[in-house]
């Protein structure tokens, strides 16, 4: 049995139980419940408060945890991190009132910036080599250069409309953020074996995300010119149509490439174009 931290309430919560349901393993959630385990996996889910996480993980009260790297980082831990998950996506940036000049991070020389991430903030402007003055507040960043209490903020940007929305600037981004899976240090052997196969599904689970299952019609003439756009896993599957001269092809493309793709796929002659999603894929 292996236990998993998970956010109780908030931004992560429902990407993670979504993955962790995606990766085929069933159990029953309450929102009142701290707990619950699975019941086709030797999983035990914790919910907690996200800042709690790293350190749960860390002392080993929890063998896993889901977390956002701005939370493990600014918790100083940030060798636990296993693999990204590629959701909850975000950056922490400064910045400053709409109205003020700004040219660079030296601009900040001397002024107050509010932030909840002093670690993460402090590393970057030493880096950066200038000194301002922190100060460190929980929630509602984006409020303090209107109330007088900071000259520019640091703060979690995913939209900008929370800036845009106080007048504030976006200027420099300190961090990119996603979610990620972490595991203490010195797993048992039995541990780390769930561990392993966790990550299987939950790769097989990201790799189908990114990923179409496409299936069209094509002149056989037009055959060449489809393959260059269909490079497919290993190459596309062909089968004859029963109108003479035609094929239908079966491949997989990747979400980024996709629109790109089916324009050029129609520009050379193909037809009656079909896209699914595609539920696991293992490599
Ligand atoms: O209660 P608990 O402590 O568990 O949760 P929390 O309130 O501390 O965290 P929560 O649920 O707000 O966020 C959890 C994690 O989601 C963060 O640690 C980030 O890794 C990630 N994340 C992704 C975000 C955002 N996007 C985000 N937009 N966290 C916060 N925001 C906030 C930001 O602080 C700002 O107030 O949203 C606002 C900005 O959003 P835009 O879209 O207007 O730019
Ligand atoms: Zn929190």
């Amino acid at each position: 049995m292996i236990r998993l931290a998970i956010q109780k309430s908030g931004r992560l919560s429902e990407d993670s139980l979504n993955l962790i349901r995606e990766c085929g393993i069933s159990f029953v959630s309450s929102t009142y419940k701290l707990k619950t385990e699975a019941t086709n996996f030797p999983l035990e889910i914790l919910f907690l408060r996200d800042d709690d996480i790293p350190g749960y993980v860390q002392d080993g009260v929890a063998d896993l945890g889901i977390v956002g790297q701005n939370v493990l980082v600014e918790a100083g831990h940030p060798d636990l991190e296993v693999e990204a998950l590629g959701f909850s996506k975000c950056r922490l940036s400064l910045a400053v009132p709409r109205g003020v000049n700004y040219t660079s991070v030296a601009d900040l020389q001397g002024l107050n910036i509010a932030t909840s991430y002093p670690e993460i903030l402090g590393r970057y402007l030493a880096g950066e080599g200038v000194q301002a003055h922190l100060h460190t507040i929980s929630g509602s960043v984006e409020i303090a250069p209107s109330i007088g209490l900071a000259d520019a903020i640091c703060d979690i940007v995913s939209s900008g409309s929370t800036l845009l929305g106080n007048g504030l600037r976006e200027v420099e981004t300190v961090f990119r953020s996603e979610a990620v899976l972490i595991a203490t240090q010195n797993l048992s052997a039995e541990k780390q074996e769930i561990l392993d196969q966790l990550r299987f599904r939950m790769q097989a689970v990201r790799r189908a995300r990114r990923n179409k299952y496409i299936i069209l019609n094509a002149p056989q003439s037009a055959l060449e010119a489809v393959y260059a756009l269909l490079p497919g896993i290993k190459s596309p599957t062909v089968t004859p149509l029963a109108e003479e001269g035609w094929v239908s092809v079966q491949s997989v493309v990747n979400e980024d490439d996709f629109w790109h793709i089916t324009g050029q796929l129609k520009a050379v002659g193909a037809e009656g174009i079909l896209v699914l999603p595609i539920e696991k894929m293992i490599s």
